[in-house]
């Protein structure tokens, strides 16, 4: 045994308890996660050596790759000029870009890129307390890193969006260089539609962060952000859309001024704030992205049914879940508030206990300087719908979600249940079994 041999045995021993823990024996209800099929996971498995590899250049107006500094390019230029035209075709938009490494990064990107084109350093932006990603507050990459001056949206807590009338003036009298929608905690479309006019007027440029309702907009629910009036979306590749981890940045260059915002983007991309872009999740990605396509109208209508029918049946007993008057939700998510079973913190713990995970979440009328104990819980139900489950199966978990929290049962049934529930339910639905399935859709 040499003095490191414990730490690597552990290592290893954690990362395989780990896959199992989380694949085979917990349910899955972090809005923020996604979850892969087997045929993006065989093709991730084959991009070994492209995992290790290095593509650094500049990529012309269609999102191809345009200029690279290193030799050895061959098959990699056309991987990421592949992956960038599913993306392109699934979202019906003229320019994506594929480099980035997370949906914060896309926001890097995007917010550098469009505050040196309108030559303006002001955002207008949800507050974080209302839903808002943390990259894009003053707290956050938007101020601490960007030195953007944020100016918040006007935000209707009952509603639980952005108020478009209040938000207007806002707009009017601030002249911002960008407005953003989109966000973490993010039950109901923003009105794009109705501040597009006012953005354009001031100069704004719109950003719209899809990160947590990708694979929604990719199924044609929730909101259409570029018909309703978005320049841009920003996004991670790793939620409701069921692809590899990564960002991406979409956009159409259909005039001047657009194609100097997707230049003065893809520089904040290389070299501002790239060298290598992970080229290994290229291939997934695009797999994903045709996924979407084929079987992604049914995965999104039935995760936001199962978000609708969990927050009906958790509201019939007894859990106050936000938003009842509005249908609760509209997204993959539903926001429950659950002071009465002792907070947050407390049910996301019991829930850990028989292996139902999710996070306590910060509501916007909590004290956003307590953190650690917020009222609140997010749910989000992409997972358990790519794994098949319907509307009665959703009641079912909910019941022994119930049970948890009102203690109703010993916490080693409930978890013996939760066991049960991830055996029967041991496919991934929605996606391809296999590479081998993939290449012969294709090619019928
Ligand atoms: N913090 C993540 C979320 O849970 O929404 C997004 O980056």
């Amino acid at each position: 045994m040499h003095d490191f041999s414990n730490l690597v045995l552990k290592l290893i021993e954690a990362s395989r308890n780990h896959e199992s823990y989380r694949d085979k024996e917990c349910i899955n209800l972090i809005a923020s996660e996604g979850l892969k099929s087997p045929a993006v996971k065989q093709i991730l498995s084959l991009s070994t050596d492209l995992e290790g590899r290095y593509a650094e250049g500049e990529n012309d107006l269609d999102g191809h790759v345009k200029k690279r500094y290193y030799q050895g390019q061959k098959y990699m230029t056309e991987i990421e000029n592949y992956a960038t035209d599913l993306l392109k075709n699934l979202f019906n938009c003229g320019w994506a870009d594929s480099r980035l490494v997370s949906g914060t990064h896309a926001n890097l990107a995007t917010f550098k890129g469009l505050s040196l084109a309108s030559k303006n350093r002001k955002m207008v932006v949800t507050p974080l307390s209302c839903g808002a990603h943390i990259s894009h507050d003053y707290a956050g990459l938007a101020g601490s890193v960007l030195g953007l001056e944020n100016i918040n949206h006007v935000y209707n807590i009952d509603e639980f969006n952005i108020d478009a009338d209040k938000s207007a003036h806002i707009i009017r009298a601030a002249k911002p260089g960008i407005v953003t929608f989109g966000g973490s905690l993010f039950l109901f479309p923003h009105p794009i539609k109705e501040l597009k006019t006012v953005s354009k007027e001031v100069g704004a440029f719109i950003a719209y962060d899809a990160s947590h309702v990708l694979g929604l907009i990719a199924g044609g629910v929730f909101q259409d952000p570029f018909n309703e009036g978005a320049d841009f979306i920003t996004s991670s590749t790793h939620k409701t859309f069921p692809g590899p981890q990564g960002g991406i940045i979409l956009g159409n260059p259909k005039n001047k001024r657009l194609e100097k915002a997707i230049k003065a983007i893809q520089f904040a991309i290389f070299p501002l704030s790239t060298s290598n872009t992970h080229l290994g999740r290229l291939p997934a990605l695009g797999i994903a992205a045709l996924e979407m396509k084929i079987f992604g109208k049914d995965l999104a209508r039935q995760t936001v049914k199962n978000a609708q029918t969990a927050g009906q049946y958790l509201y019939e007993n007894g859990v106050k879940v936000l938003c009842e008057s509005k249908g609760f939700t509209q997204s993959h998510q539903i926001a429950v508030d659950v002071c009465n079973f002792g907070g947050g913190k407390k049910v996301a713990q019991k829930l850990e206990e028989v292996n139902i995970v999710l996070n306590k979440n910060l509501l916007p009328y909590n004290d956003q300087n307590d953190r650690d104990n917020p009222s609140g819980l997010r749910i989000g139900f992409q997972d358990v719908t790519r794994r098949g489950l319907k509307e009665d199966a959703i009641k079912h978990l909910c019941d022994l979600m119930l049970s948890a929290m009102k203690e109703k049962k010993k916490p080693s049934k409930i978890k013996e249940s939760i066991l049960e529930l991830k055996k029967e339910f041991n496919q991934v639905k929605y996606g391809f079994e296999s590479l081998e399935e993939v290449i012969k859709y294709c090619e019928a």
